[in-house]
């Protein structure tokens, strides 16, 4: 015991000294990266506001700069703006502009070695860029950045410089104690393995200490070691940049590589048989659109129902095949079902039940007790595909949409390790409406058996925990968002979807003016003509009626857009196995034919309806040509739609127009807001997109554009990734170890 105290006192003040001496160390090297941050962002800002301001210099509009700056301010970090014309001149500039700047001492600003500037709040970065050509400056911009919250990270680095440091003494420590206590017998052949790394590799393979004594204290060391490691490089995820690389890299750093299975109802790629042919299918559906580039991502595994007439000629003997056919980069293991599995578990309980029961869409479900038994088999056979799938004990299952409801907790009785995140693209209603199902207790308790269960909004995350609270026996914590049901936790959050950024070349290959060219020209119209567009599954939720209704108000109240303005609908067809649906898309035909027939005699017609599946490079090729996108849904989980219109125009063009009641509009503001059950106000957005200047359009996308690019689908599933790995490395912590295992 002596002879540990006297190892174990001086080596821990050791530790303690080195930690005093690297926190300052740390301190400095990251407020040096955070001031290059923001020198960045600072150039990045300037060169995308330097051609609207040199137009409201132009024009010497001081109330559109003010306009301008404050809607520019509205960026969390960006604490100030401020512009001087001469350096004579007073700035003009936003409230906050600190006191000590004046157009007379911008020069302090300049250069790479400027001090920061301290304020009540925390330092401010200070950058000053000129404006207008070397030799003529039209004044120059004065962007202020919050920096204060470097000193919280630091703060926060400090303390964990410092725990790092005395977690590794006591570790130190202990290990110095035990070694001490056991016998003399091999221990220095022991302390060599260690040091050599042998009991430290992180391959259990290598994984081999020569003196069986030392095994149990090895493995403790080297867990607490990676945990250690994997804490301290734990990403904030607001501060990475998402693409498929930062995905690639989370899934080998954080989750070391694990396991990823997606199950869905939809298949990413359907084989048709057309003839002798077989042709590729890429379906409809906003699922499928935000999966599929993230599966290219990570290569997992994706399960789904092979609903294609040529599915069963193209898979391999374990019905799996490779995917994107000629560039492979992931596997779909398709599961087969029977006509009435299909009609009872996909057009039944889950189309005609559980669809309409989410939606306010004034449709009213049904639910018949067959369709029900019919989804609890398929959710079975699905539970049994994933076990069949998983290479390991505890692989990261991602359970997609409202098919797949009782999954989670049929996948956790066989997998109990198996980390689940489920995801319901669709809105969840208030208790009330969802009260309704028959099966709501069996619902509701099969998602908990998910380990995160997301949303795109807020509102639908609470929705869902008013519904547990009113239905079930369940623990809510309304501080954590969590539910606890039966000792397991599940974990309720806000995911909005979003999609691949940038658009593939193969999207946006085409120039806008051949586009439009060949849209114009294609669909018979005057290559003058002005076009809306509207893009979407031919389904009652997303209010193509009201869409039609707006057309035709436009027409009424503004005539002189008939036979100068042509609203294009592709419409593709969906569960056409359902009355409802049957109905739906004959009285889109008829509201299509009558508007036309009342502005369309003898001029172009106002509305052209395209019920037939088009390529997703078609349907860029429309949202390039078009004036504006018309998204105009009832109520929707998020609407991708409306954000592929804004990545496909990379022309800073166009316009779109947003059903209030769209996930989407929580996060595009800057489209044209509008209740789509009030065609005066939609008629009225119509007019006003058709109207509206170049340089407002520019202004408009340009935002809209910044967020979908940072707010992407790597960065939607990356951060659900990122909660899964934190929650597997809380439950590997709390876990007892293994000794000798
Ligand atoms: C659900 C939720 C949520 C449309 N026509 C064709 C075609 N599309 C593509 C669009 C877009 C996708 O389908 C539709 O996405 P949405 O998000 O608008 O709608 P849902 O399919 O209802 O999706 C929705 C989504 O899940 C994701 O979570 O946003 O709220 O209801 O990508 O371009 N694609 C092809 N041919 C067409 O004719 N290939």
């Amino acid at each position: 015991m002596r002879l540990s105290l006297r190892f174990v006192l001086p080596l821990m003040l050791v530790l303690a000294a080195i930690a005093w001496g690297v926190a300052p160390l740390v301190d400095q090297l990251t407020l040096r990266w955070f001031t290059h941050d923001m020198d960045i962002r600072a150039e990045l800002l300037t060169n995308a506001m330097r051609e609207p301001m040199m137009e409201h210099i132009e024009t010497d509009s001081k109330s559109k700069i003010a306009a301008y700056f404050s809607r520019v301010a509205q960026d969390q970090r960006l604490y100030a703006i401020g512009y001087c014309a001469t350096p004579e001149s007073r700035p003009l500039a936003t409230r906050a502009l600190p006191p000590q700047i004046g157009c007379n001492n911008l020069n302090q600003f300049m250069g790479d070695q400027r001090p920061l500037l301290a304020s009540p709040r925390g330092p401010l970065h200070v950058a000053v860029k000129q404006l207008g050509k070397d030799d003529e400056a039209a004044g120059w911009l004065v962007l202020i950045h919050d920096m204060s919250f470097v000193e919280r990270r630091s703060e926060e680095t400090t303390t964990y410089v410092f725990y790092f440091f005395m977690a590794l003494a006591a570790v130190v420590s202990l290990v110095t104690v035990i070694i001490a206590q056991l016998s003399w017998r091999g221990w220095v052949a022991g302390i060599q393995s260690l040091l050599r790394g042998e009991g430290l590799l992180r391959d259990p393979a290598a994984r081999t200490v020569s003196v069986p004594e030392f095994r149990p204290i090895a493995r403790d060391l080297q867990r607490l070691i990676q945990e250690m490691e994997s804490g301290s490089r734990s990403r904030d995820a607001s501060q990475i940049t998402w693409s498929p690389e930062s995905l690639r890299a989370i899934l080998h750093g954080e989750l070391r590589g694990d396991d990823i299975i997606v199950v869905s109802n939809r298949e990413p790629y359907i084989h048709q048989q057309r003839g002798d042919a077989i042709e590729v299918q890429r379906p409809a559906s906003g699922m499928v659109t935000a999966i599929e580039p993230i599966m290219r991502a990570c290569s997992g595994t994706w399960i789904a129902h092979g609903s294609g007439s040529a599915d069963r000629n193209t898979v391999d003997q374990r019905d799996h095949i490779a995917v994107p056919p000629g560039n492979p980069s992931y596997e779909v293991r398709r599961v087969w079902l029977t006509p009435e599995e299909e009609s009872g578990y996909y057009y039944g309980f889950s189309n005609e039940g559980l669809w309409p029961l989410c939606h306010i869409a004034h449709v009213r479900p049904t639910f018949r007790s067959a369709d029900w038994a019919q989804y609890v088999a398929v959710n079975e056979k699905f539970a049994k595909a994933v076990v069949s799938e998983s290479r390991t004990g505890n692989p990261i299952v991602l359970v997609q949409d409202y098919h797949f409801a009782l999954l989670p907790r049929m996948i956790r009785e066989r997998l109990p390790d198996a980390t689940i995140i489920t995801f319901w693209h669709i809105p969840w209603p208030n208790p009330e409406s969802f009260a309704i199902c028959p099966w709501r207790e069996e619902i509701i308790t099969g998602l908990l058996g998910s380990s995160i269960l997301g949303f795109h909004t807020q509102f639908h995350c609470n929705n869902f925990v008013d519904t547990v609270d009113r239905l079930l026996e369940a623990r809510v914590d309304r501080e954590s968002f969590t539910v606890s049901l039966g000792g397991k936790l599940t974990a309720v959050r806000r995911y909005p979807i979003s999609i691949a950024w940038p658009p593939s070349e193969e999207m946006t290959g085409k120039p806008v003016e051949q586009c439009r060219a060949e849209i114009r020209r294609n669909n018979g119209l005057p290559a003058t003509q002005l076009i809306g567009i509207g893009v979407d599954r031919l389904d009652y939720t997303k209010g193509i009626m009201e869409r039609f209704r707006a057309v035709e108000r436009l027409l009424e109240l503004k005539p002189e857009w008939i036979g100068r303005f042509t609203f294009i609908q592709i419409g593709a067809p969906t569960r056409t196995g359902i009355d409802e649906y049957q109905n739906h898309e004959a009285q889109v035909r008829a509201l299509a034919m009558r508007i036309n027939e009342k502005f369309g005699r003898g001029v172009p017609p106002p509305i052209i309806l395209k019920v037939e599946h088009h390529e997703p490079r078609q349907v860029y090729e429309y949202y390039r040509a078009s004036e504006l996108c018309f998204v105009s849904s009832l109520h929707d989980g998020m609407n991708l739609v409306a954000k592929e219109f804004v990545a496909a125009r990379d022309d800073e063009r166009g316009v779109l127009i947003l059903s209030q009641f769209t996930g989407a509009a929580r996060e595009l503001p800057e489209a044209l807001m509008v209740n789509p059950y009030d065609a005066d106000q939609s008629g009225a957005a119509l007019h006003l997109a058709l109207t509206m200047p170049e340089s407002e359009q520019r202004d408009r996308m340009r935002l809209m554009r910044g967020l979908v690019s940072e707010f992407n689908v790597y960065r939607w599933v990356g951060r659900m990734l990122l909660d899964a790995a934190m929650m597997r490395r809380r439950g590997r912590l709390l876990d007892k170890p293994v000794v000798g295992a």
